[in-house]
């Protein structure tokens, strides 16, 4: 068991659901890269479009002009793996031109018709999210017969269909989707099955950082900045479970937690 790398987001955007509008400003969107590097940060994840439920779409133009001078100005300054956050293969060309190396994409190479060839000839890593459903209306009652089947089911679909596009097979990673179109039990029984997800054979990312089914155990954790306590427990857990990656909000607490996890652990 390996232990997992630590992905730093940063989110230029006025909406994310945890640190929205604190970072739409390029100097601190920056700031907050250059702490994230400085906390131990392996990977830097950069996101310009919210995916909160009732989130505000925002153009392919807004989009790149958020998050391709942040890049640029990472880039400059530092070589750590850059991930961009974003369902647009117009936004991710421009982001792996700047510099970033991995499209992390939480419809799964699905939204444009064009994603899948897009990223075969971009040749970068590709993360592939399972959402049911679109982010507006994802949380409104989601339903399924058996939540670890459906997602394992659609993600090996998806990693076949990157493959059959001419994604390199290692450079697919797979993310559960945490939060996304889950009721509190689909999450907890996603978290408790993610094996089935890494057994896929493709490195696992997971999101857990601040979500809202922290809230849903805790209700007094009413904040995503009061959630510290309950992401860092599922990041362990996920650490144990095979997860690859942690896409994570709080990268000194994390890492610090993944050095102690990693001292115990056989
Ligand atoms: N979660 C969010 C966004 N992108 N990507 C992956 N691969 N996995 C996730 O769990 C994931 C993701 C939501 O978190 P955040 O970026 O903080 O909020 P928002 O989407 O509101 O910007």
């Amino acid at each position: 068991m390996t232990t997992p790398r630590v992905m730093g987001v940063v989110n230029v955007t006025p909406d994310s659901f945890s640190d929205g509008g604190r970072y739409l400003d390029q100097a601190a969107a920056l700031a907050h890269a250059r702490r994230m590097i400085a906390d131990g940060a392996d990977i830097l994840d950069i996101g310009g479009e919210s995916t909160r439920p009732h989130a505000e779409p925002v153009t392919q133009a807004d989009e790149i002009a958020r998050v391709v001078p942040l890049i640029e100005a990472i880039r400059r300054e530092s070589p750590i793996p850059i991930s961009i956050d974003t369902m647009k293969p117009t936004v991710a060309r421009a982001a792996v031109a700047a510099g970033a190396g991995m499209w992390n994409d939480v419809t799964a190479l699905s939204f444009a018709p064009d994603s899948l060839a897009a990223a075969a000839a971009l040749g970068c890593e590709v993360v592939l999210m399972h959402m049911r459903g679109e982010p507006a209306t994802m949380q409104d009652d989601p339903r399924y017969d058996d939540v670890v089947a459906e997602v394992r089911a659609f993600l090996s679909g998806r990693a076949e269909a990157a493959v059959a596009a001419g994604v390199a097979r290692d450079r697919i990673l797979l993310d559960p989707g945490i939060g996304f179109g889950k009721a509190l039990e689909h999450n907890l029984e996603l978290l408790r099955n993610l094996d089935q997800i890494s057994g896929l054979g493709f490195r696992v990312v997971l999101g857990v950082s601040r979500k809202r089914f922290v809230r849903a155990i805790d209700p007094s954790a009413v904040e995503a900045s009061d959630r510290l306590g309950g992401s860092l427990a599922a990041a362990l857990w996920g650490a144990h479970h095979g997860a690859a990656i942690l896409r994570v909000h709080d990268v000194r607490e994390t890492a610090q937690a993944l050095k102690v996890w990693g001292a115990i652990k056989p």
